[in-house]
């Protein structure tokens, strides 16, 4: 994917302070676009020409613009502009639905769920799930200094910190092993970061190169994928221990379903294999998730990634069946989730179906519709909007309400 690189293959010295920030890209913000020459400014002219003389043009051609443009990565970087969030679950919808007295506020009396749950739709802490629990636009353009430890510390990359990989740090920054980090110990462990993230000369992938990736669905699935309500389209998988099949029409119905796709070395992908695991230990008795494994977004024979090679994770763009196999079982060892993962054919044809490359994250209702969808990845990886929606949904598909009524005239 473009945006990690751009930020992970940095100097050493900051790379993980960069796969921080690379992660922590899950929030719009202002985009510069900087052509640098006239060249540039010819390719972003002929961009602009197209957005307004063609209002309903295939997303891959934003990005297509946007490459020849030179445009820098950021949220408003071609199709990360425009494929944003689809959900049924925005403040909007839920203030109509549970905000039965009209002062703005969902109070804990007006939600039907948990206790739990109404602290994780209440994210600023204040006691009612209101606009500003929903609103995305305020969040701080910069990485957390969580994201940044958690960069460093996830040594092997699989999206979870581990006790011994917290030791790993803490020794790491003990220069001396004197047994305990002092202020400049942390300091040097975890540096400012630095004013420039751009990736180094070497590391940029040429147009060529970039172009050769949108084609080749490395970058991202050509299709858009199905909208919001639309019908989830269906498919039958096989696990990648080869054990079993999974056929989605076959899971819709007694249970809302998480679709999760993902692939072995797409980065922030895997920053968020925690993260899922989670949601899959909090709801997974009352969702069905499954994992579908799709094409390398950073194959050795592509967009290759240093920071992979560093970590090991790193492969060539699987050509058969048995080899993307072959990687989906290394990505399932090494994440460890607890719920299935299928392989797309070698062909693509669930992922391009899903606009599924590099990731993507599909809520499905109990009656197969698009109940949400993230933005494009990574930069629309946004695991607590996904989180907010469930738990939304969870509620909608266990009232008598709107969705249950449906259900209840369906069945
Ligand atoms: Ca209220
Ligand atoms: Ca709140
Ligand atoms: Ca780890």
């Amino acid at each position: 994917m473009l945006p990690q690189s751009l930020r992970l293959l940095i100097a050493p010295a900051i790379a993980s302070m960069a796969a921080a920030a690379a992660t922590a890209a899950d929030d719009p913000k202002p985009a510069p676009v900087s052509p640098t020459g006239p060249a540039n400014a010819e390719a972003a002219e002929v961009g602009r020409a197209l957005r307004e003389s063609w209002p309903d043009r295939p997303e891959w051609l934003d990005m297509y613009t946007a490459i020849l443009a030179d445009e820098e990565m950021s949220p408003q970087y071609g199709w990360f502009r425009t494929a944003v969030t689809q959900s049924r679950y925005g403040w909007d919808a839920t203030s109509k639905r549970l905000d039965r007295d009209g002062d703005g506020k969902v109070a804990r009396k007006e939600f039907p769920g948990r206790d739990e749950e109404f602290a994780r739709l209440d994210r600023d802490h204040d006691g009612s799930v209101t606009k500003d629990d929903f609103d995305r636009a305020a969040a701080p353009v910069a990485a957390s200094p969580g994201l940044m430890l958690f960069s460093r510390a996830d040594r092997d990359g699989n999206g979870k910190v581990t006790r011994e990989e917290l030791d790993g740090f803490f020794r790491a920054a003990d220069r001396d092993g004197h047994g305990f980090l002092s202020r400049a110990d942390l300091e040097a462990a975890m540096p400012a970061p630095s004013a420039s993230r751009g990736m180094s000369a070497g590391d940029r992938p040429s147009k060529a190169a970039l172009i050769r990736g949108l084609f080749k669905q490395e970058v991202g699935s050509l299709q858009p994928g199905p909208k919001l309500d639309e019908s989830a389209p269906d498919f039958t998988l096989r696990t990648n221990d080869g054990k079993s099949e999974v056929t989605l029409s076959k899971l819709v119905g007694p249970k809302p379903v998480v679709l999760i796709f993902g692939n072995f070395t797409c980065g922030p992908f895997r920053s968020h294999a925690g993260n899922f695991e989670k949601l899959y230990r909090r709801y997974g008795d009352r969702a069905n998730f499954v994992m579908v494994y799709v094409r390398e977004a950073h194959p050795t024979d592509g967009w290759r990634m240093e920071s992979n090679d560093r970590l090991g994770v790193a492969t060539a763009q699987p050509t058969t069946y048995e080899e993307r196999v072959g990687v989906a079982q290394r990505c399932g060892k090494l994440l460890g989730l607890g719920f299935p993962m299928v392989v797309d054919t070698i062909d693509d044809s669930v992922g391009a179906r899903y606009s599924g490359m590099p990731g993507r994250f599909y809520l499905i209702d109990r009656q197969g519709k698009i109940a949400f969808k993230n933005g494009r990845g990574p930069y629309g990886f946004k695991h607590d909007e996904l989180e907010q929606a469930l738990i939304l949904m969870l509620q909608d598909e266990a009232s008598p309400g709107s969705g249950g009524a449906v259900q209840a005239a369906r069945h």
